[in-house]
């Protein structure tokens, strides 16, 4: 087995400086050593160039750095796309989870029925029509479900990338209204905080996967670290509390390693800055640890 890890520091998609060193702290919590012994081959391939664009909010849209993210997320789809086709795993580091429309423009096209795991506290099912806030991390799920702007639906030159009876969002606890009602619309699968309390996290998993399994033929791991409660993960832009727990999380992990569905991942919404002694990053590591395999015994 292969990983390829991709670095993709991108902080257009918010207004939060300091997610731009996601990879860097990703990178300096150890992953490389932690993933080793893990796989046969390990190939860190470097950080997609961002630059230091300055902000444009899209006249039309209103959309804050929309050309931008386009552009930057066309980067990120080849790359994965490549990774992919060399027969190698492909782990991206973010960014804030708009690099999330680039991931899965580089990924789908390798599926039949791709399936999503999105755990995250929100639901990033926001458009230009229903965003509070403007900010494009808030809209990749809809992008990749060819929901929203063109510009941001059509990464790789087809949409859509996903159809909502694949997608499973674990972990929501703060849904815009416009979010609500286009679950509701769509029939997406949600695991709210309330289903994961109520049912417990392995039985909440033990579905999902068996809901994956029986209708995908991969499944792409979204893993924004603002899922986990803001206590075992400070260092994110929008904290919200009452989150899903380290513990909870690793159990995730482990039962789809052991499920052996997932075929790609991202982890998202690291911002160093707003951390407490990297722990964020250091949580991030860990629980690659579990999805990939490792065991205390
Ligand atoms: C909010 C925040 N729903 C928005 N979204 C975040 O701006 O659309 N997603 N933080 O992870
Ligand atoms: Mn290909
Ligand atoms: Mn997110
Ligand atoms: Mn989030």
């Amino acid at each position: 087995r292969k990983l390829s890890i991709i670095g993709m520091p991108m902080d257009l998609g918010q207004m939060r400086r300091g997610v731009d060193m996601g990879p860097s702290a990703i990178r300096y919590a150890g992953i490389n050593e932690r993933l080793k012994p893990l796989f046969d081959e390990i190939h860190d391939m470097g950080d997609i160039p961002i630059g230091r664009p300055e902000v444009v909010i899209d006249k039309e849209s209103n959309l804050r750095n929309l050309d931008l993210v386009a552009e930057k997320s066309t980067l990120l789809a080849e790359k994965v796309d490549e990774v992919i086709t060399s027969g190698s795993f492909p782990l991206v580091l973010g960014g804030d989870h708009s690099i999330a429309i680039g991931t899965l423009a580089g990924v789908s096209k390798h599926y039949t029925s791709l399936g999503v795991i999105w755990y995250d506290a929100h639901g990033d099912l926001n458009t230009a029509e229903t965003s509070p806030s403007g900010n494009i991390h808030g809209m990749p799920l809809a992008a990749s479900l060819g929901i929203g702007h063109r510009s941001l639906t059509n990464i790789g030159g087809y949409a859509p990338k996903v159809k909502p009876e694949h997608v499973v969002i674990i972990g929501a606890r703060s849904l815009d209204e416009g979010e609500k009602i286009l679950i509701k619309e769509k029939g997406i699968k949600v695991y709210t905080m309330h289903e994961i309390d109520r049912l417990g996290m392995a039985k909440v998993m033990e579905e999902t996967i068996a809901y994956l399994k029986e209708r995908t033929d991969g499944v792409h791991l979204s893993l924004d670290l603002d899922g986990l409660d803001p206590n075992d993960a400070p260092g994110v832009g929008t904290p919200v509390m009452g989150g899903i727990s380290y513990r909870e999380s690793h159990l995730a992990m482990e039962m789809l390693e052991e499920a052996r569905i997932i075929t790609s991942a991202e982890f998202v919404e690291v911002n160093p800055i707003l951390d407490e002694k990297n722990k964020t990053a250091r949580a991030a590591v860990e629980l690659m640890g579990s999805l990939f395999g490792e065991k205390l015994l």
